[in-house]
């Protein structure tokens, strides 16, 4: 009897790199910036693509070294060191189950110069916390931030939100720099534990974490267009 293609799949022997995982990133940032990749292509037979190196290096150096081994956590993540007047560079390399990496060429696919001057500014609003300061303080990304969201999309006013240029950065939960119904489903998966929050590039956020939070609120919180230079230059009332 033929035992059909299951059975034998699992003997083959998958000795293939995969191939084409190309890093993105934006042109010019602050200090703080996502680095995405693409997934890349693994040849049939495939055993599959399970993991991402990430090669970095910056104009001061300019040696290549590892930035992230092994990754499995996702197709993006944000460097968070980055400082003035350097360009940081970006190579992907997708691995197979098999251990078979994707070429290294040392040769960059993306890159980024950091400018922390004047205009290239932090916000003071936390990644899904959507009714941001509502009189309580610290503000909280929580499951209640789910019913904010969705009473957005039904047109109810969520309390007060960051609000940027006509740009709610705050709702941006999958950091697409768009505020569309797939915010909603980000931000319940990251309350299930399965995705972090994003944010959009252009709107960095001051503060990452609760964690990072000031002891008080702003005087003119929740008014968060006031700029803010890299977090050095803190708006009046936040300076403490
Ligand atoms: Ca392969
Ligand atoms: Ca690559
Ligand atoms: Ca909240
Ligand atoms: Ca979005």
């Amino acid at each position: 009897m033929w035992s059909g293609w299951s059975d034998t799949r699992e003997f083959i022997i998958d000795t293939q790199s995969p191939y084409n995982a190309i890093a993105t990133s934006p042109d010019t940032a602050g200090s703080i910036f996502l680095v995405r990749w693409s997934a890349g292509n693994d040849p049939d037979p495939s055993s599959g693509i399970v993991a991402y190196d990430i090669y970095k290096k910056d104009s001061e150096s300019q040696n290549w070294a590892i930035w992230l081994s092994y990754f499995q956590e996702g197709l993006s993540a944000f460097l968070t060191s980055g400082q003035h007047g350097y360009t940081y560079y970006f190579e992907a390399l997708a691995i197979d189950s098999a251990g078979n990496q994707e070429t290294r060429y040392s040769i960059s696919e993306c890159s980024t110069y950091v400018d922390t001057s004047w205009g290239n500014v932090a916000y003071p609003y936390l990644p899904g916390d959507i009714n941001m300061y509502n009189g309580i303080w610290p503000p909280e990304c929580i499951g209640s931030d789910v019913t904010y969201l969705v009473g957005y999309f039904r047109g109810v006013s969520a309390n007060q939100p960051c609000y940027l240029d006509d740009f709610w950065a705050s709702a941006d939960a999958n950091g697409d720099c768009n505020i569309i119904g797939s915010d909603v489903t980000r931000l319940v998966n990251y309350f299930r534990g399965n995705v972090s929050l994003l944010y959009c590039p252009d709107y960095e956020p001051l503060w990452l974490t609760p964690d990072d939070l000031p002891d008080d609120a702003a005087a003119g919180w929740p008014n968060c267009d006031i700029p803010v230079i890299n977090s050095k230059v803190i708006p009046t009332g936040l300076d403490k």
